[in-house]
């Protein structure tokens, strides 16, 4: 098989890159490991940047998105029975929409089959191969038969457990981590959500967060030990906890119920560099992870997307390597920014395992200067909004 731009794994950076490339004329196939339904039933990410809604207008995905989407102009946090509000729109101009990853994956997907798209699921064993020269190729298995794909470029769009990172080679990859000494567990139930606005709650007993899908589907999640298991917590248990986390007044008219999706994820900060290696570039999780505090993670997927596919674009346009050879260190400026922002609230809302009690107040400070200064609430604004790109 030969395509322009060969893209490895099928969630939201790879069929987003798809679509756009395709909206321009560019071809592509995405090889996936997982099936459709089994990309679909991961529930991730809820609040999407104004960068990530006009991709997918761009894409000619975005119907569903302004039909369903919630439109937020800002976010409550709160600190024991202490509550307050950083209004997005005053401080930036700017709101977030609340549109469940899954629905923006769904989209793109219908999308990427409407258009005859080629896709290719259930791929195993995939070798990227002379990405460092012109002429780049990716074989794998699918259905016990050897494939092979001959392209002018590879997309490493396959998450933090993909095999794009590490074909770039040990001597030119660098890689810098923290891993966080808690993790988050998160429910989804049909009940109402508890507020008209998300709630980032840090409370003496750890971090929660009251986030949503629809008026009638909310997500909640609250910081546990990396030992903890998901078989450890019942509903009831779940809720109990949440409820002695989020100010009195919200856990009064919290409404409960079964949850119909109950997981743990660990909470990490991860950066690769460079993220282009010859013709092979990486996008999303493949290069970078966020902790989810503040839900950058699929935005900043996006923010990559948004740099190849101009790139590639002008590429195919006009002949100029000046967008690809510049891809790397755009994607990183941003990257870097996104992780600062991310690191700096789940620092401020978490209790760590080893935190002193004049951590704590340094918490409390902040909180209470946050709370106080229009400037200080601006930056956080217009980090979650999410930066200019
Ligand atoms: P994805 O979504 O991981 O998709 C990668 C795809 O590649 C496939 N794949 C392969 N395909 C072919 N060959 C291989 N060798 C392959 N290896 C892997 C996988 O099956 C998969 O379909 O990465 P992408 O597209 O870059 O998208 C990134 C986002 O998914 C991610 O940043 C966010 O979901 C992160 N994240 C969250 N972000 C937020 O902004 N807010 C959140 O609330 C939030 N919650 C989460 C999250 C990530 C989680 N993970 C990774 C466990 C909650 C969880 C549990
Ligand atoms: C979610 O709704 O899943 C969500 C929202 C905000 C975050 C993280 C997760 O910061």
């Amino acid at each position: 098989m030969k395509t322009q731009v060969a893209i490895i794994g099928g969630g939201p950076s790879g069929l987003l890159l798809s679509q756009l490339l395709h909206q321009h004329g560019i071809d592509s196939v995405v090889l996936e490991r997982k099936t459709r339904d089994y990309v679909l039933g991961r529930i991730r990410a809820g609040v999407l940047e104004q960068g990530l809604v006009r991709l997918m207008e761009e894409a000619g995905c975005a119907d569903r998105l302004h039909a369903e989407g919630f439109t937020h102009d800002g976010t409550q946090i709160s600190y024991g029975d202490e509550m307050f509000r950083v209004d997005f729109a005053a401080l930036t101009g700017k709101p977030v929409v609340v549109y469940g990853q899954t629905e923006v994956t769904r989209d793109l997907y219908d999308a990427r089959e409407k258009a005859g798209g080629a896709l290719v699921f259930n791929v195993e064993d995939v070798v990227i191969h002379d990405a460092e020269t012109d002429n780049p190729r990716v074989t794998y298995r699918v259905g016990g038969k050897a494939e092979e794909i001959r392209c002018d470029f590879v997309a490493g769009c396959d998450g933090f457990h993909g095999v794009s990172r590490k074909t770039i080679p040990d001597t030119v990859r660098r890689e810098y981590e923290k891993v966080y000494p808690y993790g988050w567990l998160g429910i989804l139930s049909r009940t109402r959500p508890v507020n008209d606005e998300l709630i980032y709650a840090n409370s003496e007993r750890g971090f929660a967060l009251c986030s949503m899908r629809n008026e009638r589907l909310s997500r909640y999640y609250i910081q546990c030990p990396l030992s903890d298991r998901v078989e450890d917590w019942s509903d009831t248990a779940f809720w109990e906890e949440l409820k002695r986390r989020i100010p009195a007044d919200q856990a009064a008219r919290l409404e409960t119920g079964p949850s119909i999706e109950k997981s743990i994820a660990p909470l990490r900060s991860f950066v690769t560099e460079p993220m282009r290696w010859g013709r092979l570039f990486l996008c999303g999780d493949a290069a970078h992870i966020v902790p989810p505090t503040g839900a950058k993670g699929l935005n900043t997927a996006a923010s990559d997307v948004h740099y190849l596919h101009n790139a590639l674009r002008d590429y195919y346009a006009s002949g100029s390597s000046a967008g690809i050879d510049a891809y790397s260190e755009k994607a990183l400026a941003r990257v870097w920014k996104t992780e600062r922002f991310s690191w700096w609230f789940s620092s401020l809302m978490h209790r760590a395992p080893d935190q002193t009690p004049f951590d704590h107040k340094m918490q409390l400070a902040e909180l209470a200067f946050l709370r106080s200064n229009r400037a200080a609430q601006q930056a956080m604004a217009e980090c979650y909004v999410g930066l200019p790109y």
